[in-house]
C-alpha cells in the first residue's frame, strides 16, 4: 500500500547545495517524487506548518529560519513512505540522535539547522501535503 509524505529540504540544505543528495537518497531508497518545487515560504504557511510548536521557546527562531531562503518541497510517494523517509532523515538532533548514514547524521551539526523535514504521521502528512501542495 502506497502513501505520501511531505519532505522539505530546509534553507540550510538548499544554501549548501544538498538538494541533489536528498533527492538521490529518496530515489535510491525506491521512493518516488509525486511533486517537487523550489519555494520561499510565506510566514503564514510556516506558522501553520509548525503550529504544533507554537508554544515552544524556539518557535520564533524556527519561523525566521524556515522563511530565511528558499526551500525545496517534495511530495514523496511509496510503501510506508512516511516512516521510510523519517529513517533516511535520522533523529531531530543531528549529533545526539541521528546516526551516521542518515541525512542529518551525515550532513548536520545543529538541531535547528538539521537539513530536512519529513511528516511524522499519516495525519501530519495529510495536513502538510494539503498546505504545501493543495492541487496534488
Ligand atoms: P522533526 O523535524 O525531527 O520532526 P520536531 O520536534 O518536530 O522535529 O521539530 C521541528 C523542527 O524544529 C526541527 O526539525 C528543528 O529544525 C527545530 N527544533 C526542534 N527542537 C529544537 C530546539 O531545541 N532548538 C532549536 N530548534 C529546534
Amino acid at each position: 500500500m502506497s502513501e505520501r509524505t511531505l519532505v522539505l529540504v530546509k534553507p540550510d540544505g538548499v544554501k549548501r547545495g544538498l538538494v541533489g543528495e536528498v533527492v538521490s537518497r529518496i530515489e535510491r531508497k525506491g521512493l518516488s517524487l509525486a511533486a517537487l518545487e523550489l519555494r520561499t515560504v510565506e510566514r503564514s504557511i510556516a506558522e501553520e506548518h509548525y503550529a504544533e510548536h507554537k508554544e515552544k521557546p524556539f518557535f520564533g527562531e524556527l519561523l525566521e529560519f524556515i522563511t530565511s531562503g528558499p526551500v525545496v518541497a517534495i511530495a514523496v510517494e511509496g510503501p510506508r513512505a512516511i516512516t521510510a523517509f523519517r529513517q533516511l532523515a535520522g533523529g531531530t538532533d543531528p549529533v545526539e540522535k541521528a546516526t551516521p548514514g542518515t541525512l542529518r547524521g551525515d550532513f548536520a551539526l545543529e538541531t535547528q539547522f538539521n537539513l530536512v523535514h519529513g511528516s511524522d504521521s499519516p495525519e501530519s502528512a495529510e495536513r502538510e501535503l494539503k498546505l504545501w501542495f493543495p492541487d496534488l
